[in-house]
């Protein structure tokens, strides 16, 4: 009794955080398989600093690190999958997979121009901004869909960015506990893609760490109505970064 007591115990911590893990992508709802062109960490605990030197595209990665890049072209629907750990469900009936419900908060995707995405840095790169998704006015989340998908985050390539290798950076931000300074938690994954395309745009760029204060309203936030309802208490949410480039 005493083994399986302090086993039991063991488990606690990791099953009380609820954390997650970008490890797939999809395109056109197909599914590429587990980290499969995309750089994925060995932990699931989130970045709380903004100037994190891992921003863009979190560390730690699993190995071997996929050397494939994924094609996709202008127009397509494109996905991440996330899940609490790798491979989804930590055990049977995970309630925490693909992330504790509790974690409301946006989910976003970047792109940054690389030479190769196989191989690319990223450190240094700029980035702008291809999709948000944060609360809407029924005060569901970006995270909210992401768990009606089954862990996917899908957006649609807007049909004029430039051809060429890039690292799509995906992000999702957690809130419950925002509303103390570096509190929000930030889950990051980069996928390795090369878009075929007739179209010549970016966007606004920023830099990953660069983009974010501590205390922007979207990261400095209390969610929460006066009942405790993780709705945004009646107010509009406002997405961290750059607006989202458009055609
Ligand atoms: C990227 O896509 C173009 C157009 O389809 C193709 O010619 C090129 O070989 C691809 N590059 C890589 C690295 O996959
Ligand atoms: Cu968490």
């Amino acid at each position: 009794m005493k083994f399986a007591a302090a086993a039991v115990l063991s488990l606690l911590p990791a099953l009380s955080y609820g954390h997650c893990i970008a490890q797939n992508v999809r395109v056109n709802n197909a599914d590429k398989g587990a980290a499969v062109g995309i750089r994925v960490p060995n932990s699931n605990n989130p970045i709380q600093n903004v100037n994190d030197g891992s921003f863009a595209c979190n560390s730690g990665y699993r190995s071997p690190v996929s050397t494939q890049v994924i094609d996709v072209k202008a127009g397509d629907k494109v996905g991440v999958k996330w899940g609490h750990v790798f491979g989804g469900p930590q055990m049977a009936g995970d309630k925490d997979n693909p992330i504790a419900p509790s974690h409301k908060g946006p989910v976003m995707f970047y792109l940054a121009k690389v030479d190769n995405a196989a191989n690319a840095q990223p450190n240094g790169l700029k980035w702008f901004k291809v999709s948000e998704d944060g609360l809407d006015g029924s005060g569901k989340w970006g995270v909210d869909r992401m768990i009606a998908a089954g862990g996917w985050t899908d957006f649609t390539l807007p049909t004029c960015v430039a051809p060429g290798q890039y690292l799509l950076r995906a992000e999702i931000i957690a809130l419950h506990s925002a509303n103390k300074p570096s509190q929000a938690q930030f889950y990051i994954g980069c996928a390795q893609i090369n878009i075929s395309s007739s179209g010549s745009k970016t966007g606004t760029t920023v830099s990953f760490p660069g983009a974010y204060s501590a205390n922007d309203p979207g990261i400095l936030v209390n969610i929460y109505d006066k009942a405790g309802q993780p709705n945004g208490g009646g107010q509009p949410y406002k997405i961290p970064g750059p607006a989202v480039m458009t055609c």
